[in-house]
């Protein structure tokens, strides 16, 4: 009798650890996928990146003033460099997001400030380590929707 219970146990953990072995198989499957996936997106990032412009920007002619003004007050160089900006509401992962782009944590040492308070107050451009991104500058910008920033002039 004894025996019969402890076969029924032993068959029920069998059966348990056979389907968490199916489940760690399956989610090593999916993040091997993931894996994948994210190394193609930065090879393709990288492929787009790497050589500088090969022209310069082309701006509107409604435009031309206040891009140079913009290129005077940023010290922005469009000639050599792929300038990205992120720009949106206060408080809703722009900074978080440039420091995963960059590989670096939150408060780790030239990461973007990152906090639940109005956080970044002026445009800071961040660049990458790697040598192949040396083209590229991204841009963290204030947020909108705060009093120093009202979101109508802001997107403007
Ligand atoms: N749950 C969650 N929180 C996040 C995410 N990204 C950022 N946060 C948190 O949201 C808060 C604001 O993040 P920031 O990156 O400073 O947001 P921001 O848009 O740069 O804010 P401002 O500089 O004020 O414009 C921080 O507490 C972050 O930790 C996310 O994907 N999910
Ligand atoms: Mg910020």
């Amino acid at each position: 009798m004894k025996n019969a219970h402890t076969d029924q146990v032993v068959g029920l953990l069998t059966q348990h650890l056979s389907q968490r072995n199916e489940e760690v198989e399956r989610l090593t499957a999916d993040l091997k996928h993931l894996h994948t996936e994210f190394n193609n997106s930065k090879d393709n990032f990288v492929t787009y990146f790497k050589e500088k412009p090969k022209s310069d920007i082309e701006v509107p002619k409604h435009l031309k003033k206040i891009i140079e003004k913009a290129k005077k007050d940023l010290n922005l160089d469009t000639k050599n460099f792929y300038n990205i900006a992120f720009v949106g509401h206060t408080n809703t992962g722009k900074s978080s997001l440039i420091n995963a782009i960059r590989g670096i944590d939150d408060g780790e040492k030239g990461a973007a400030p990152v906090g639940d308070v109005e956080c970044t107050m002026v445009i800071e451009p961040y660049t990458f380590a790697d040598p192949q991104l040396k083209h590229v500058k991204i841009y963290d910008v204030p947020g909108a929707g705060t009093i120093s920033h009202d979101a109508l002039n802001y997107y403007r």
